[in-house]
């Protein structure tokens, strides 16, 4: 039997945790529209009839000089030299630019081990479906050409076209991956799917919901923390009080929404959620506060970006 790890790297919303999600089969990470969901290092376990694949999804690559940015990158580059294998997801709906030459100038040294997914296949095809098959076509042909200059000892069947969100070609990447795995025991009980712990799967859910109910720069502004929590009912329920922190006051306002229907929806949506992955129900006391500036703070980058 094999078993290793995989660290998953790739721009911000190639896809990284969408594919932990449907490889697992669980609910490891959260996943949104926007860039830089992502902010921690996130273990998810895939056990397959070769062996055991320990994935660690990472933030989006992306250079940029602000604080929180380049903590994600070092999450990210700490964590490439850590795996027994690397997975490299590439989004075909989008040009090969200069995102993709910095990570594969991060891969160079590593192509002996390394599997790239050319993700969201799906929305390629689709565009294909009109008039001429051209585009989708030169998509996956300009992403070929591309590595194979810049990464050109990664040998043609170790780069796969997938969808990752309509679960296509996930068997072939996890073929390629255990094939360059070490023999060995797995390194987790087969029950268990992820490392992360109950506070920080319900400060992710949070976000997550957040995330999907604001726009423009809030996203971005925002991060979760779980301030108490008590186990009741005799393990029936698990009472929560959980803030949501934003960069300023007008954030805030919007957060809460109209005789806070925003605040009201992101709460009661978390707990649906958490209601899917824990073994009890979660009753959430969910409040905005302001942290001004949070992400000039390296106190709160290092408290929540690890
Ligand atoms: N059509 C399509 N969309 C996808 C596919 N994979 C991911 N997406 C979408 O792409 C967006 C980003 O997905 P994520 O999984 O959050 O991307 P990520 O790489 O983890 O992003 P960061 O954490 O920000 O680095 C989401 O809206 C997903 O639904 C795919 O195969 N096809
Ligand atoms: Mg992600």
């Amino acid at each position: 039997m094999k078993s290793g790890i995989v660290t998953i790297i790739g721009r911000p919303s190639a896809g990284k945790s969408t594919f932990l999600n449907t490889a697992s089969g669980e609910k490891v990470s959260i996943v949104s529209s926007i860039p830089q969901t992502t902010r921690n290092a996130i273990r998810g376990i895939v056990n397959t009839t070769k062996g055991q694949i320990v994935f660690i999804d990472t933030p989006g690559y992306h250079k940029s000089e602000k604080k929180l940015n380049l903590k994600l990158q070092e999450i990210a580059k700490t964590r490439l030299e850590e795996g027994d294998a690397v997975l490299y997801l590439i989004d075909l709906s989008r040009e090969f630019g200069e995102e993709e030459k910095n990570i594969c100038s991060l891969l160079s040294s590593l192509q002996g081990k390394t599997v790239i997914g050319l993700n969201k296949a799906d929305l390629a095809a689709s565009k294909a479906d009109g008039a001429s098959k051209a585009p989708a076509t030169s998509k996956v042909d300009l992403a070929k050409k591309e590595i194979s200059k810049l990464l050109p000892d990664i040998p043609q069947e170790r780069i796969v076209e997938i969808s990752a969100l309509k679960d296509e070609g996930i068997n072939e990447i996890l073929s390629s991956l255990i094939e360059l795995l070490p023999e060995g025991e797995p390194l987790y009980p087969e029950d268990i799917y992820t490392d992360q712990d109950v506070v920080f799967r319900i400060t992710e859910i949070i976000r997550e919901q957040a995330i999907a109910h604001t726009r423009e720069e809030i996203p971005h502004a925002l991060y979760a923390g779980v301030e108490d929590a008590e186990m009741r009912k005799n393990g029936k329920e698990l009472w929560v009080r959980a803030f949501l922190y934003v960069e300023k006051e007008s954030q805030k306002a919007m957060l809460i929404g109209k005789g806070a229907a925003v605040i009201k929806s992101i709460r009661i949506k978390s707990m649906a959620e958490m209601r899917k992955i824990f073994p009890y129900k979660v009753q959430l006391d969910l409040q905005v506060r302001v942290n001004k500036n949070w992400r000039q703070k390296d106190s709160i980058i290092q408290k929540i970006s690890y």
